[in-house]
Order: C-alpha cells, then sequence, then structure tokens
C-alpha cells in the first residue's frame, strides 16, 4: 500500500546537521567565556540526549565541567546563541542535503502525498536549513513540522510524532516515518510509525531493531513512493 504522508527527521535525515551544531556549540562556549570543547567523541555520547538544552544540561550533570552552574543558569541564552550562530551557517552553506531527499520530497509533492517534519531540534534551526537547502520558504513544502519545545518529552519519546499524526489528521498506518537514529527509530516506532532508517556520520555505529529498512541513504538503492510500498507490506511488524 502505498503511503499518503512521509515524515522526515531532520538533524542527520535531511542533511548531516550535527557537526555544523557542534561547531556552533563550541563558538559559543567560548564566547560565553566556558573553557569547553566537545570533540567528535564526546559529542557522540552526547547525542545519545537529544535537544540542546537538555544536551547541556545532561553533560554538567553527567561530565561536571568547570563553570558547570554558570552554564546552567543561562542555557537558554547559551542555547539561544549556539541556534543563532547555527542558522548563519547554515545559511552560509555549511549543510546540504543528504541523498536522495530532494528526488522524493518532489516525487511525493506531484503525487499528492503529504510531508511533514517530526524533529528534536527548535523550528529556526529547520527553517534556516529548509531556506538554504531548498530554497527560501521551502518549510512550506510540509503540511505539518513538529520541532523543537512544542511537546515536552523529547524523542526517544513518541510524542513529537504523535503530535505530528494529529496535526496532520492522518492515521498512522497511512504514513512512514524516516530517521537516522535510534532515539529517532524508537520515538516512531512507539507511535506506530514504520520507519525507514538512513544511519549517519554520528548513527551509523547503532543497531536499529524493527525498522522497516535500513540503508545507507535514499540513493543506495534509489528509494521512492514504490520501494516504500514494497518495504511496508513485506515489514512483518505491521
Ligand atoms: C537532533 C537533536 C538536536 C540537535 C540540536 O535529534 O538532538 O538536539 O542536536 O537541536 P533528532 P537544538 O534528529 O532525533 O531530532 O539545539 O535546536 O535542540
Ligand atoms: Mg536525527
Amino acid at each position: 500500500m502505498r503511503a499518503e504522508g512521509i515524515i522526515f527527521d531532520v538533524d542527520g535525515t535531511l542533511a548531516e546537521t550535527e557537526e555544523v551544531h557542534r561547531q556552533a556549540f563550541n563558538e559559543t562556549f567560548a564566547r560565553f567565556g566556558l573553557g569547553w570543547n566537545w570533540d567528535r567523541t564526546l559529542y557522540r555520547r552526547l547525542l545519545d540526549v537529544t535537544g540542546g538544552k537538555e544536551r547541556i544540561r545532561a553533560f554538567v550533570a553527567g561530565d561536571d565541567p568547570p563553570d558547570g552552574d554558570r552554564a546552567l543558569d543561562m542555557v537558554a541564552e547559551l542555547h539561544a546563541a549556539k541556534n543563532t550562530r547555527y542558522a548563519e551557517l547554515v545559511a552560509g552553506g555549511a549543510a546540504r542535503l543528504r541523498p536522495g531527499i530532494a528526488r522524493l520530497i518532489e516525487e511525493a509533492r506531484s503525487s499528492g502525498v503529504r510531508l511533514a517534519i517530526a524533529t528534536t531540534t527548535s523550528l529556526p534551526n529547520v527553517e534556516a536549513l529548509l531556506d538554504a537547502a531548498l530554497g527560501p520558504g521551502a518549510a512550506r513544502l510540509f503540511d505539518v513540522i513538529g520541532a523543537g519545545d512544542v511537546v515536552p518529552a523529547k524523542k526517544p519519546a513518541p510524542d513529537i510524532y504523535r503530535y505530528v499524526l494529529d496535526e496532520l489528521r492522518m492515521p498512522t498506518f497511512a504514513c512512514v516515518a524516516v530517521e537516522d537514529s535510534r532515539n529517532g527509530l524508537d520515538a516512531a516506532r512507539a507511535a506506530g510509525l514504520p520507519t525507514l532508517v538512513t544511519p549517519s556520520l554520528y548513527t551509523r555505529h547503532q543497531t536499529f531493531p524493527g525498522a522497516m529498512a535500513v540503508v545507507p541513504d535514499l540513493e543506495t538503492p534509489p528509494v521512492s513512493l514504490a520501494t516504500l510500498a514494497k518495504w511496508r507490506s513485506a515489514d512483518s511488524g505491521w
């Protein structure tokens, strides 16, 4: 059966954005006089916690870095500054769409399949990426964008997917999710969605039990609406 709606994650799925977030975090830490540097190894571990504010709090709680209490007092300010810098970097071309994303979006649009986004990242980050990668105002291509703090519990909780399904007014069985991470997969599955996983730079080491399919990207092999329909009907979980 053809999917009538495709719900995309953003970070790692639409584009390899996490290195841009990491750069923006580190530049912001320096600007605020924190002697912190999140290298790739550390960031891979920190990504287990979704959400930028939540990630800063988890770092302070788990790693006890210098100036932790000062950082906690200004976490909202730090996060806003990080996102401003992230948007500047993305506007400058720091993140391109992953292979096959633009093609699948185009096929869905021309076939009347509805598009939505379910992400942990903040709405301005989503808009900055869509504007830069798909053209100004590209957020309009998506019927629903569920982002950031619109739900209190972030992935792996299913809340953001439930929110998007409610807003779409579509039944779960009519939709598929596209994700890059275990947290995202668990969130989508807990909401009842068949889920395609395209692992990204920071999630390649993870396992994806219960995924409808796992492929390196949407061009390997080329993923079309027909491919999604074939995987959905072969997916024993649904
Ligand atoms: C992505 C995230 C986000 C970004 C930063 O997870 O966890 O937190 O790293 O975004 P997913 P903010 O792809 O599963 O949605 O700093 O705006 O929170
Ligand atoms: Mg992701």
